[in-house]
């Protein structure tokens, strides 16, 4: 039952999360409280955001660190305070994070989850006052509850996926969100500190008409990647790239379109990365309708071989991938 339907606009994410847990009945709970400890994590994280540019003014009201040590980067900032939410919540065992090499155990041998996470993509953008945005990809462990999780729990390939989800921080703060029955989206009101549900039932337009890429690379694409691309400026198709993954794909999922992150000389396999970013935001795009491939197979289709595995990635309108 594709539970976004039967939910009405302006509930909260709280709210959703309880009701879509009594549409399962097999749920327990846990995954309502991970996806909440996420939630929660973000929060904070658009706040760091939010105050970036005054952080490093030394003395200024609100700075917290009037001491002028050098600001920590945001990226650095944002998977502290995902680990430590995850960890404290209490419903994850392990973190695979693209800020860290080795997998994260959080202690929590009992818990039956691992997340793989990009806590902060775009850091091109972060200080540049663009959009920038969280990628996470939840997995049940296959490992024993009370042993430590090891890479086979993220090694499950993107089928195995229970829930995956995004944050955009952008012109407002969006929390994207699937477990599989749907994508609904969730506008944060920063004046109640609360999710709410703004978006019951995003789907992926079929066709569009905007390419995202980034130009500089299009004479290191395969050449039938550069004809498609020749054929959509003779179509005058529109090209767009905000250089953040999560706001391309945002902006491609509302009004249709594809993304391009082809194969180029400086990464051959790809510059993203299969676990926390191509894994959840084809768990999504197929979820909302649309399509996402690797130039050869479905992303979802993928083989993993190890954690921080690169992939090529086309993704967003079924019609414009398909034509690739
Ligand atoms: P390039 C950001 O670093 C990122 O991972 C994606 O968010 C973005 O789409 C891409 O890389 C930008 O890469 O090589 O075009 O700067």
């Amino acid at each position: 039952k594709n539970g976004e339907l039967a939910m009405p606009v302006g509930t909260t994410l709280d709210r959703y999360i309880m009701r879509r847990q009594n549409d399962f009945p097999y749920a327990t709970g846990e995954l309502s409280q991970l996806l909440r400890d996420i939630a929660l994590a973000s929060k904070i994280v658009h706040r760091e955001i939010n105050r970036a540019g005054l952080m490093d003014i030394a003395g200024s009201a609100g700075s917290g660190n009037v001491q002028g040590e050098t600001q920590q980067k945001l990226d650095v900032i944002a998977n502290i305070r995902f680990i430590r939410a995850l960890k404290n919540g209490g419903e994850v065992c392990a973190i695979i994070s693209e800020e860290d090499d080795d997998i994260v155990h959080t202690g929590n041998v009992n818990a039956r989850y691992v997340v793989a996470i990009d806590p902060l993509d775009g850091s091109s953008n972060i200080d540049v006052n663009v959009s920038i945005g969280t990628i996470f990809s939840i997995y049940r462990r296959i490992t024993p509850v009370g042993t430590e999780a090891t890479e086979a729990d993220f090694l499950q390939g993107g089928r195995c996926q229970i829930a995956a989800g995004y944050i955009l921080y952008g012109s407002s703060t969006l929390l994207v969100l699937t477990s599989g029955a749907g994508v609904s989206g969730f506008t944060y009101d920063n004046s109640l500190g609360e999710y709410i549900l703004s978006h019951a039932n995003l789907r992926q337009p079929p066709v569009g008409t905007i390419f995202s890429c980034n130009d500089g690379n299009v004479e290191d694409y395969p050449a039938h990647v550069q004809a498609y691309l020749s054929d959509c400026r003779r179509r005058r198709f529109t090209g767009r790239y905000i250089g953040s993954l999560v706001a391309d794909f945002h902006r491609n999922l509302i009004k249709g379109g594809i993304y391009l992150y082809p194969p180029t000389v400086k990464s051959p396999n790809g510059k993203l990365r299969l676990l926390y970013e191509c894994y959840p935001m084809a768990f999504i795009v197929e979820q909302a309708g649309g399509r996402a491939t690797n130039g050869h197979e479905s992303i979802l289709d993928v083989a993993p071989v190890s954690v921080h595995q690169r992939s090529a990635l086309y993704i967003g309108s079924a019609a414009m991938v398909d034509e690739l």
